[in-house]
């Protein structure tokens, strides 16, 4: 007996296909889907199975992704592999699609911010269409699952891909599966609160839902630039000033978070709760997406936040105690075993269970990955290092949270 129960009175559904591990963005590139095997494994090891339903996912179909994106975006998303890029290309109906402009360092970009250069924030890979299709698949089929009544939270670690555009892929996201959950949410819920935990700006909802003032977008993200080489974070959208439409009545429907390095869990539990707290009663949702980005974690690759896993869930616990029908996504998150940790932590706590910190390490495939000095020694909740400096000061995060009007 491992202890796991299935939650009282509610009901959690995880969606998920498998079949997405096994992509590769090249072998630079800082998205690892394999980090879903290592989660999946932790999951399965602790047998978190037991306490939800389990669905395998099927892959979306062109019309619902056209729902939002553009349909000669989404044909194109349809029919490339690194074999027919070149030719796509050529083809009058998507060759009129012009490459962003390009900066000094970056690599040649087709198309919609496509690439098959292999330094290319979103490179075209073999069997790249699966994955996209199959990602918002899961995405699509979660919020079915709520919209329907059918689950209470349903769970999907390999979407959240928040800064896909209408026609553009970008940073890493080509489907933006959170408008589109999004979207199918409105046709049966007044109002939609989206919040976004990704140490990155979530500027492709944001945007998607700007004159919308039924879907409030917040998002909490490194904001600024770096010490050594003075560039922006990335997208570099996301100031505090950044709200939206504002409506005639004053109201505006777009909130952020620009936070500094270095930032750590009782700060960034402050400001997590003054600010979702009075979004919350300000908005009165009647659901709530929140994307788990794991890259706020501390010692994530991108990263540059001192955030340990328990925080990161305290944010998921206290989204869930406010009872709403809720969908939980991934995101990012570059240091894969961690991604693991807090993705199975919050599976946890989504179906009301709480896990030993020891890893079932008899149960997993492959135990090395959480096991040793620098791997979190065979622990789910690995003693952190703190690894940035704070650039926070206690003053400016209050400051922040008084400047945010409502
Ligand atoms: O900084 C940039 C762009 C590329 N330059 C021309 C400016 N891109 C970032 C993209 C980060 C995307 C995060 C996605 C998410 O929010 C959601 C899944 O987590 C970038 C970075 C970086 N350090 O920020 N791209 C890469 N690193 C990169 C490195 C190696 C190979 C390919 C991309
Ligand atoms: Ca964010
Ligand atoms: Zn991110």
């Amino acid at each position: 007996d491992n202890g796991i129960a299935r939650p009282k009175g509610y009901k959690v559904s995880y969606h998920y296909n498998s079949t997405v591990e096994d992509m590769h963005f090249g072998r630079t590139h800082p998205m690892k889907p394999w980090r879903l095997t290592l989660a999946k494994h932790l999951i399965l090891g602790y047998g978190l199975q037991y306490a939800m339903d389990t669905h395998e996912a099927l892959p979306a179909s062109k019309e619902q992704v056209c729902a939002f994106h553009d349909p000669d975006y989404v044909d194109f998303l349809s029919e490339v592999a690194p074999e027919t890029f070149d030719r796509l290309c050529q083809n009058p109906k998507f060759a009129k699609a012009v490459p962003p402009p390009h900066d000094a360092d970056s690599v040649y970009l087709g198309p919609y911010n496509l690439s098959t250069s292999p330094g290319a924030d979103c490179p075209v890979f073999a069997d790249m269409s699966t994955y996209l299709f199959l990602y918002t698949g899961a995405t699509l089929a979660a919020s079915h699952q709520l919209t329907t009544g059918q689950s209470d939270i349903a769970v999907n670690w390999s979407g959240g891909l928040h800064h896909a555009h209408k026609s553009e892929a970008s940073g890493f996201c080509y489907i933006n599966d959170i408008v589109l959950s999004i979207l199918e949410m409105l046709k049966v819920w007044p109002r939609v609160l989206y919040i976004d935990i990704d140490v990155h700006h979530g500027d492709g909802v944001e945007e998607a839902f700007q004159r919308q003032p039924r879907v409030m977008t917040l998002s909490f993200h490194r904001f600024g630039t770096y010490d050594d080489t003075g560039h922006k974070f990335f997208p570099g959208t996301g100031d505090i000033t950044d709200i939206g439409l504002r409506s005639t009545h004053g109201e505006h429907f777009a909130l952020n978070v620009p936070i500094s390095s270095g930032i750590d869990d009782r700060q960034y539990n402050y400001l997590f709760t003054s600010v979702v707290g009075q979004a919350v009663k300000a908005f009165n949702p009647s659901a709530i997406v929140l994307q788990c980005g794991a890259d706020s974690l501390g010692g994530d690759r991108l990263g540059q936040f001192n955030i340990n896993i328990k925080q990161h869930g305290e944010c998921v616990r206290f989204v869930k105690s406010l009872n709403v029908p809720l969908l939980l996504l991934g995101g990012g998150g570059y240091t894969a075993r961690n991604v693991a940790r807090a993705w199975c932590h919050e599976t946890a706590l989504a179906t009301d269970n709480e896990l030993p910190d020891a890893i079932p390490l008899d149960f997993i495939p492959r135990p090395e990955a959480f096991q040793g000095r620098g791997h979190g020694d065979g622990k789910l909740f690995p003693a952190f290092v703190r690894s940035h400096p704070n650039y926070c000061s206690n003053s400016d995060l209050e400051n922040m949270v008084k400047k945010i009007d409502w």
